[in-house]
């Protein structure tokens, strides 16, 4: 029986396992979204705007580790996606982005609404194609799914013209794809694993690096069997927070820009970087000529374009995580390490960090804080970009598995919102909370709309400082305290939630805090909470540009940030 191309794409999706889509329409979609009703199995989210679409699909994809799915019309919705395109590439983040096209007749005529989205995306996309004949759908679905969710997952975008929507084919789905070019090296290579087993066997001062490539690999069991095993202690990247238990005795905590003392001082100590799933990005290395001087590195990770881009590799491992850390712990001999581990709590204990200050006022830390508690740390924690990220990644204890969802790569502010939407469609029975700056969540508020509209129940807690906080801390740090417009004039972000329907409370003191999470947390919907935190609290440790990872600033002390100024 024939088929239109609109009703391949939803048959293909179906049979892809998707349920739900992201998207809004407009032109070059409607014979898509006319189709849809023919498919009450996939669930369409209307959203409000198409950054939201896409980084929705992105919080999706990341707590369930199947491809977000998200859709635009052409030209604006499809140049609308671009942002979350380029943060699920950055943060390998499995995405399938379809766009409507003009109708072939009319590409490169300057048509209504045409743009080149498959030219526009080519540098931040795994993958993409502009579909040319019905023939073509079902078998480009096939591979897009393929290419997005295997290997080094990431975003794949399928550009549709109108008018192949529109014309009819047999309909017959492939079972299995045949790209010659693409392979995906899952075991690593048996002698790699040997030279890197007996590195750590040798080592006396080891750390694990552990990036988002232990979460993508699900291979938390086995990086604590290692880390137990080897007595080797572990510090996460930004994007590795929860691919190793928070609360754990061998975690050290992030490392990086603002990393731990902890896990800055370990690594630059180490006689031995095992680094796993992780792409030694400037803001975990610092600079890299001052990065673990002392250290033999070992780095896994599936895409070999990572091995030796930034820091050079001694041992390089290509493959899976999981494979290759099952492999290694095969020839891992059990030590104690008494004598690193102490040293490593001596530092501890010579540089604490991450207590909250005592006081009245009312610090986002101890907001995060209180989060946690009442949670117990078992929640998922989807934030923005910023101070209230560094927050939510140090003064949460992540105790579950891929529970921290935040973009880190890209850093795109406004992912909070949406990105939480996402997460909590794709985990409905989890907890939900979108940590939001007051800029951020500015860059993407229309997403309440949705929230409402689909009763996704996300609850938000804005750390409302009025300040692009991040920025204005480095004005205050470097810049001489000249605040530059970093200052917010912010609407009453109460006021709006009840416009949506939303309810809401302002929080300004420290006892209001817990009854008020209390009270969001007992609501069965959306709520909002609005935290008017201190302003100019600042996020430390810092390591000032430029600076290698030892050298971090741990405390405002004006003679401290006299000399990096
Ligand atoms: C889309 C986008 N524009 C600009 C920036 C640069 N930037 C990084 S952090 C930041 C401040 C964020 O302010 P807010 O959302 O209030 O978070 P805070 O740092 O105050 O917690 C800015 C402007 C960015 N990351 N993303
Ligand atoms: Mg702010």
């Amino acid at each position: 029986m024939k088929k239109t191309g609109a009703q391949i794409l939803c048959e293909s999706l179906l049979q892809e396992g998707v349920e739900v889509v992201f998207g809004i329409l407009g032109g070059a979609v409607l014979p898509i979204y006319d189709t849809l009703p023919q498919y009450p199995q996939l669930r369409h989210i209307l959203v409000r705007h198409e950054q939201g679409a896409a980084h929705a699909a992105d919080g999706y994809a990341r707590v369930t580790h199947k491809a977000g799915v998200c859709m635009a019309t052409s030209g604006p919705g499809a140049t609308n996606l671009v942002t979350g395109i380029a943060n699920a590439y950055m943060d390998s983040v499995p995405l399938v982005a379809i766009t409507g096209q003009v109708a072939r007749a009319f590409i490169g005529k300057d048509a209504f609404q045409e743009v080149d989205i498959t030219g526009i995306t080519l540098p931040i996309i795994t993958h993409n194609y502009l579909v040319t004949s019905v023939g073509d759908l079902a078998r480009t679905i096939k591979e897009a799914f393929h290419i997005a969710q295997t290997g080094r997952p990431g975003p794949v975008l399928i550009d549709i013209p109108k008018d192949v929507q529109q014309e009819e084919t047999e309909f017959v789905y492939p079972d299995k794809v045949d790209l010659p070019g693409y392979k995906v090296v899952s075991r690593g290579h048996t002698a790699q694993v040997r030279k890197a087993a007996r590195l750590i066997n040798e080592s006396e001062r080891p750390v694990v690096i552990a990036g988002r490539g232990v979460i993508i690999s699900e291979a938390y069991e086995d990086l604590r069997e290692l880390a137990e095993k080897a007595q080797m202690p572990v510090a996460s990247t930004l994007l590795g927070i929860s691919s190793f238990p928070c609360d754990h005795v061998l975690y050290l905590g992030m490392l990086g820009m603002h990393g731990t003392p902890r896990a800055n001082m370990a690594v630059q100590g180490a006689d031995l970087i095992l680094a796993v799933g992780m792409r030694f990005d400037d803001r975990a290395t610092a600079n890299t000529d001052g990065f673990a001087p002392n250290a033999r590195i070992v780095h896994i990770d599936i895409d070999p374009a990572e091995i030796g881009k930034n820091v050079p590799a001694d041992v390089p491992v290509v493959g899976d995580i999981l494979s290759v850390l099952r492999a290694i712990n095969k020839e891992l001999e059990v030590k104690d390490r008494l004598a690193w581990l102490s040293q490593l709590d001596q530092w501890g204990y010579e540089h604490p960090a991450l207590r909250v200050p005592d006081g009245d006022g009312l610090l986002p830390q101890y907001v995060i804080r209180q989060i946690c508690e009442a949670t117990a740390g078992d929640a998922v924690v989807v934030t923005g970009v910023g101070q209230n990220q560094m927050w939510a990644a140090h003064y949460y204890t992540y105790s579950k598995p891929n529970s921290f969802v935040s973009a880190g790569g890209l850093g795109p502010m406004g992912f909070e919102l949406p990105g939480a939407m996402g997460a909590k469609v794709g985990a409905p029975g989890e907890t939900v909370w979108c940590v939001a700056g007051d800029g951020g969540f500015q860059m993407t508020i229309q997403e309440l709309a949705t929230l409402t509209q689909e009763r996704i129940a996300v609850k938000i807690a804005i750390l409302n400082n009025g300040y692009l906080g991040m920025v204005r801390q480095w004005q205050e740090l470097f810049y001489e305290r000249r605040y530059v417009h970093t200052g917010l004039w912010n609407p009453d972000f109460v006021k709006i939630a009840e416009g949506y329907d939303i309810p809401a409370v302002r929080v300004r003191r420290r006892e209001e805090v817990a009854p008020a999470i209390r009270e969001a947390m007992a609501y069965d919907g959306p709520f909002l909470l609005d935290f008017m935190v201190e302003p100019e609290e600042n996020v430390y440790p810092i390591v000032p540009p430029g600076e290698s990872l030892g050298r971090f600033l741990e405390s405002p002390a004006p003679a401290a940030v006299q000399r990096w100024a």
